[in-house]
């Protein structure tokens, strides 16, 4: 089985599906071995591992061993080509969809899709939208892309559907790692009532009734980054407010 229909099984079972992102950029050997090995047993479902720059050269080695200490599915979030390697199990072939920046449309895309036919990575088809979660994220610098203001729905579901008609498999709302305002449940709930592929939702979420309040909005897949670099004892608690079906 692919580990996107791993993930959409998850979805039906469990509710919604919770994903700990890792940033190799902000993780030592110590830090990825505790985290990794915390997320298998407090019900994660699937690490994303990536980050928008990487401050030395250290992030396939780091990926390396995080794949070596876990038992849920590796997921690459790709920040960039130079991040590619083959120790993932798939990975988010993403497009910034919200932003009118050609690159991060469809230039990264061609310069990785030949790498990634090599190292025969599953690829899961992501619309990305860079929500405004007002702290000036650095997936807003990096990719040179204006989010869209957080109470404009009409265009948040204009572009979410249109990632859906172009074949998209997932939407991904994203406000910034580190945001101020995670993405508001009203504007989760709009775009879930317009378009039919899973919402993954991240960016900004502190607590785990914010992670269940976007579930019953709408969001099938939950990431939460910061607030587990901050204290990784907290992944059962996010867990188990996101899986309300168990
Ligand atoms: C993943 O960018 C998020 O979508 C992670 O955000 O670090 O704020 O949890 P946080």
């Amino acid at each position: 089985m692919s580990v996107f229909n791993d993930l959409i099984t998850t979805v039906s079972k469990k509710g919604a599906a919770y994903v700990v992102l890792i940033d190799p950029d902000r993780n030592d050997e110590d830090s990825i071995q505790d985290r990794v090995q915390k997320a298998n047993i407090s019900g994660v479902d699937a690490l994303f591992v990536g980050g928008s720059l990487m401050m030395d050269s250290k992030c396939v080695d780091r990926v390396k061993l995080i794949k070596s200490y876990s038992n849920i599915p590796v997921i690459f979030f790709p920040g960039g080509v130079g991040q590619l390697n083959p120790y993932y199990d798939a990975m988010l072939f993403m497009s910034v969809i919200s932003g009118r920046n050609p690159h991060y449309l469809i230039g990264e895309q061609v310069i990785s899709a030949p790498l990634v036919k090599d190292m025969d990575i599953e690829t899961i088809p992501t619309g990305y939208l860079l929500i405004d979660g007002g702290a000036g994220s650095t997936v807003e610098f990096m990719s040179g892309t204006r989010p869209i203001p957080m109470d404009r729905v009409d265009v948040t579901v204009a572009h979410a559907l249109a990632g859906q008609y172009l074949g998209m498999k997932l939407i991904y709302l994203e406000a910034g790692s580190g945001a101020k305002y995670p993405v508001s449940s009203s504007l989760i709930g709009a775009v879930n009532d317009m378009i039919d592929v899973p919402l993954v939702v991240g960016g900004g979420i502190k607590t785990p009734e914010v992670a269940a309040e976007h579930v019953q909005s709408g969001a099938s897949i939950i990431v939460t980054g910061t607030v587990i670099e901050d204290d990784a004892s907290r992944m059962k608690e996010f867990s188990d407010a996101i899986h309300w079906r168990e």
